[in-house]
């Protein structure tokens, strides 16, 4: 009896979860998180990432065509010419019209499938006519955002709780399922708007990082003393997540990148609270608290104004 109930408890979970991979393809297209049994590449969530996996998608049904024919005809050889049916081979050796067929039908494919991924690969690096630009720096172990021009700034590292798991000792399977994003969270994402072409400037501190959103469909290189270029257009709001791809240190793989894609409007609301926030405290306006804010403020401002003060310079 008790057995019974068990394998029903466990027929309906499996129901479940199937239901739920069968739903999560739905969801999967928003969120564009990779999902568990996921098969093929994510379309992602850009212009650029959907041109990469139309690239992908032509590739590989020329595939398909290709392996069908030839596994085909092979099998079909195998079968109708073998040798207990009484066939003998025959004697030649080349075949001109055969070998001018096999090599240029190839080239033609190749020519179908590099004209449109050269096309879209230089539209993936023309930066021009972006509406704003964002720099990205990478330090060992997180990332600084710098709204070009807007005076807004935000430094992104790995959340509070993804930190607290990882270097305790004890934490258990369900902590980290509880969490949700167990190390692919931030305490600050860079807020970007929707539909709107975002230029990126991407460079490091200290060691080479790289900057990768997988649902964007492109990642950078951050390589101190150099600056590179990347651009995206996000066209659905929602939250995308990604990680240093480049081996950078011990926390190379706590650095997380969460990027929060807003429409319009609300990125233009939040922008101006960022810059409200992030603005020299003046005098005039405090309405609620009276004198103890102001020391605090200064203090604030003079940590801003100078994270890291330069070291004396060494005598000789
Ligand atoms: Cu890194």
């Amino acid at each position: 009896m008790g057995s019974d109930v068990k394998q029903a408890g466990r027929f309906k979970q499996w129901v479940g979860g199937v239901a739920a991979l069968v739903l999560s393809a739905n969801v999967a297209a928003q969120s564009a998180d990779p999902h568990r049994w996921q098969l093929n590449m994510g379309k992602g969530v850009t212009a650029s990432s959907q041109h990469a996996y139309d690239a992908h998608m032509l590739a590989l049904w020329i595939c398909v065509a290709i392996g069908a024919l030839v596994f085909g005809a092979m099998a079909i050889a195998m079968f109708r010419f073998r040798k207990s049916r009484g066939v003998t081979p025959a004697t030649f050796t080349h075949n001109t019209t055969a070998e001018i067929i096999w090599t240029v039908v190839p080239i033609i494919l190749l020519v179908i499938m590099a004209v449109p991924a050269t096309r879209k690969l230089i539209a993936m690096y023309d930066t021009r006519d972006a509406a704003m630009t964002v720099k990205v720096t990478g330090v060992q172990w997180m990332w600084h955002y710098e709204y070009m021009g807007e005076d807004v700034t935000l430094t992104s590292r790995l959340d509070r709780e993804s930190d607290r798991l990882r270097q305790n000792r004890g934490t258990t399977r369900a902590e980290l399922d509880a969490h949700g994003h167990y190390l692919l969270d931030v305490d600050n994402p860079l807020v970007l708007p929707t539909d709107t072409k975002i230029r990126f400037v991407v460079t490091a501190d200290d060691v080479i990082h790289s900057w990768w959103v997988p649902a964007f469909g492109w990642k950078q290189d951050a390589i101190p003393g150099l600056v590179n270029e990347a651009w995206t257009e996000i066209l659905e709001p929602g939250v995308y997540r990604g990680q240093c791809a480049e081996l950078c240190g011990k926390d190379h793989g706590f650095m997380p990148i969460v990027v929060r894609a807003v429409p319009p409007a609300e990125f233009a609301q939040w922008l101006a609270a960022e810059k409200a926030r992030n603005a020299p405290a003046t005098p005039a306006p405090a309405p609620t608290e009276a004198a103890p804010v102001e020391p605090a403020a200064a203090a604030d401002d003079a940590t801003a104004q100078s994270p890291s003060a330069p070291a004396a310079p060494a005598a000789g």
